[in-house]
């Protein structure tokens, strides 16, 4: 029986599937104190950076669907070191996922807030793998000082082709109106990157993000390289 195409909605759903699937994959690799701690990898690498609170331990573990990978704490500040997780099939790693320290958090001492400067700074420089950069905000909040530091590190990387994607998080604390106009500032401060709402607790942009992280790092071959389709008669 020679089959035929899927009709689109189904193409798009199966998209969907295979990288809710391949997110859920995810397993704890690694953990560096210090860079030079940090292992080198030729899989493309995803950088999870924000300040602290603003809810990246939980939507790591949303978008992994596994409720301890990233530990959400409810002690901000507390995580001060690089943990890596992997992805792919077991022993076929095609990706790696960076859940980098969160900075900002008050009460942390200044020397320690410019270490981090200097450790962010130093990964986002340096890291040769480094594919994109997801930068957790609360829209309520804003962005902040460090973020805008760190928005200026990174921008000239990603005008040379680094990926950036802005997550406005704990989007079910807004209403329709504000969520828009949070939107439209983060596309503007995103600078050439995208920005999206996502929401853990309602499981908001889940599903968008996936696709953005499995598109930035298994690229569609070019139609050059991809060998014409054989015709079936
Ligand atoms: N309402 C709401 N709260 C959230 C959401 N995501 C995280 N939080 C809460 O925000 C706090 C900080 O989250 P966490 O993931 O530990 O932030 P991190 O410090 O950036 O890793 C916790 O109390 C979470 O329960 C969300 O989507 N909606
Ligand atoms: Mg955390």
């Amino acid at each position: 029986m020679a089959s035929s195409s899927p009709p689109l909605d189904d193409a798009q759903a199966q998209r969907i599937k295979q990288a809710v699937g391949w997110l859920h994959t995810a397993r704890f690799l690694t953990t560096a104190a210090q860079l030079h701690h940090l292992p080198a990898y030729e899989q493309p690498e995803i950088a999870f950076v924000g300040r602290s609170n603003s809810g990246k331990s939980t939507c790591i573990n949303v978008l992994t669907q596994q409720r301890q990978l990233a530990y959400a704490s409810k002690t901000p500040g507390r995580t001060q070191h690089i943990n890596l997780f992997a992805l792919g099939r077991q022993n076929q790693t095609d990706a790696v996922l960076a859940d980098l320290p969160g900075y900002g958090y008050a009460a942390v001492p200044k020397a320690d807030k410019v270490r981090w400067q200097r450790v962010m700074a130093n990964y986002l420089m340096t890291r040769d793998n480094l594919k994109g950069v997801v930068l957790l905000c609360d829209p309520r909040l804003g962005l902040t000082e460090l973020d805008e530091i760190l928005l200026e590190v990174i921008r000239p990387k990603v005008e040379a082709g680094l990926k950036f994607l802005m997550l406005l998080t704990k989007a079910d604390k807004l209403n329709r109106s504000e969520a828009q106009k949070a939107l439209s500032i983060a596309k503007l401060q995103s600078g050439g990157g995208q920005a999206h709402l996502f929401s853990s607790l309602k499981k908001q942009g889940v599903e968008e993000v996936s696709m953005e992280l499995y598109r930035w790092t298994h690229p569609a071959p070019s139609p050059e390289s991809t060998p014409a389709p054989t015709t079936v008669v």
